[in-house]
């Protein structure tokens, strides 16, 4: 098939999707078609049967705020004409689905029929979305797209609940994980030495934003550092990271937090940790954790949105409650404080990573989906 996929490009969990589902649709012999407005950060720059497609955003002196929803449309429309898609899946709803949508009216006066696959991914649907000014156009996107899916049970539960739609509209594929990429065997000797020294390594890897809430990790790593050698390694930038600093200074850790920006290719770097942590209040899903857990590495996180689909509590890692920092601490020291239980645990992880989130066993159902919105 020939598909078109747009995402958002720059770091997040809905890009690293969207653009690993699009390699794994080429390698299966199908034509991808990026349409973003810049390179999917994921995306290798020359791959086989996969096409880039930037939006360009004209500026005008009158526009305070450049239509982008506009731009993506007709370039959806462009690219969907002279390459002839056969679909267009978007991630995240707002804007992309409603560009979509318009797209396809584009196409429908012309007597083409576009489908159109809208993943939900979290805050689309749990806070954008809801949101006054976007709920009423967020409802009528996903109305309007001819299939729909959610990264979770929780997250369609969640769109079920804020938007009305039908259970039966809102199908559940997860996300899904390389484990030929994302494996123990990712693990780097000389990398583990360079970031721990020889203590034990936790880690955390995000857009930063105010719900991932990580300044807790800091106040659980500144309890676990009290008893175990540890350092804290941060992946990622956001709005959130000054606080966190500012937290490590406060709690006199600084030294032993590093904070290490926006990387690529964080496969190598997760399978040298020992505890991911992940603190948001609010996670339809979690990829990192997916893709800590396939590395072998527990998770510490809170038993909140769809993450509990994806973390089984007690066994590849500890879910706890929203701000419990204590019981929080107390869980990643029993873990890293006991060789045989923190080997069960990744053991355990790698399992449940590889047996229910494989790209082999996820992508046959977004093959399915679409052979079914085509027909
Ligand atoms: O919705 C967001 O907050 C952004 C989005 C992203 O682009 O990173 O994250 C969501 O989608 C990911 C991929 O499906 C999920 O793994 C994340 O759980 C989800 N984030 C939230 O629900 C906060």
């Amino acid at each position: 098939m020939k598909i078109g996929i747009t995402c958002y490009p720059t770091y997040g969990g809905s890009g690293a999707v969207a653009t690993e589902l699009g390699i794994a649709l080429a390698a299966r012999g199908h034509e991808v078609h990026f349409i973003t407005y810049a390179h999917p950060f994921r995306l290798p720059l020359l791959s086989p049967r996969i096409f880039y497609h930037e939006v360009a955003i004209g500026s005008y002196p009158l526009f305070q705020y450049p239509p982008y929803d506009l731009a993506l449309a007709v370039r959806m429309h462009e690219v969907a004409s002279q390459q002839r898609l056969d679909l267009l899946h978007v991630h995240y709803a707002i804007p992309h689905a409603t560009s979509a949508w318009l797209a396809k009216q584009m196409l429908h006066e012309r007597g083409v029929n576009l489908p159109v696959v809208t993943t939900l991914h979290g805050t689309d649907i749990t806070i954008v979305g809801q949101d006054h000014s976007y709920h009423a156009i967020t409802r009528f996107s996903i109305d309007k797209s001819d299939r729909v899916t959610a990264v979770s049970q929780h997250l369609k539960e969640e769109t079920v609940r804020a938007f009305g739609c039908e259970q039966e509209r809102v199908q559940v594929i997860p996300n899904f994980v390389d484990p030929t990429v994302f494996a123990p065997t990712a693990s780097d000797a000389a990398l583990r030495q360079q970031l721990g020294e020889g203590r034990k390594v936790l880690m955390h890897i995000s857009n930063m934003r105010p719900v991932k809430r990580i300044t807790d990790i800091v106040r659980i790593f500144a309890a676990v550092r009290r008893e175990i050698p540890s350092v804290l390694v941060m992946i990622g930038d956001g709005p959130d990271r000054p606080a966190a600093e500012e937290e490590a200074r406060r709690l006199d850790v600084e030294g032993d937090v590093r904070f290490l920006g926006k990387i690529d290719g964080v496969a190598p770097l997760i399978a040298s940790a020992d505890l991911y942590v992940l603190t948001t209040d609010r996670e339809s899903f979690g990829l990192s954790a997916l893709e800590a857990q396939a590395c072998g590495v527990p998770v510490l996180g809170y038993d909140v949105g769809g993450l509990p689909e994806v973390v089984e509590s007690g066994v590849t890692g500890h879910l706890g409650a929203v701000g419990d920092i204590v019981g929080m601490s107390r869980a990643a020291l029993d873990l890293l404080g006991s060789d045989s239980r923190w080997r069960a645990m990744s053991e355990a992880a790698v399992s449940r990573a590889v047996e229910r989130f494989a790209t082999d066993r996820v992508l046959p159902l977004y093959e399915a989906l679409y052979a079914d919105a085509v027909r």
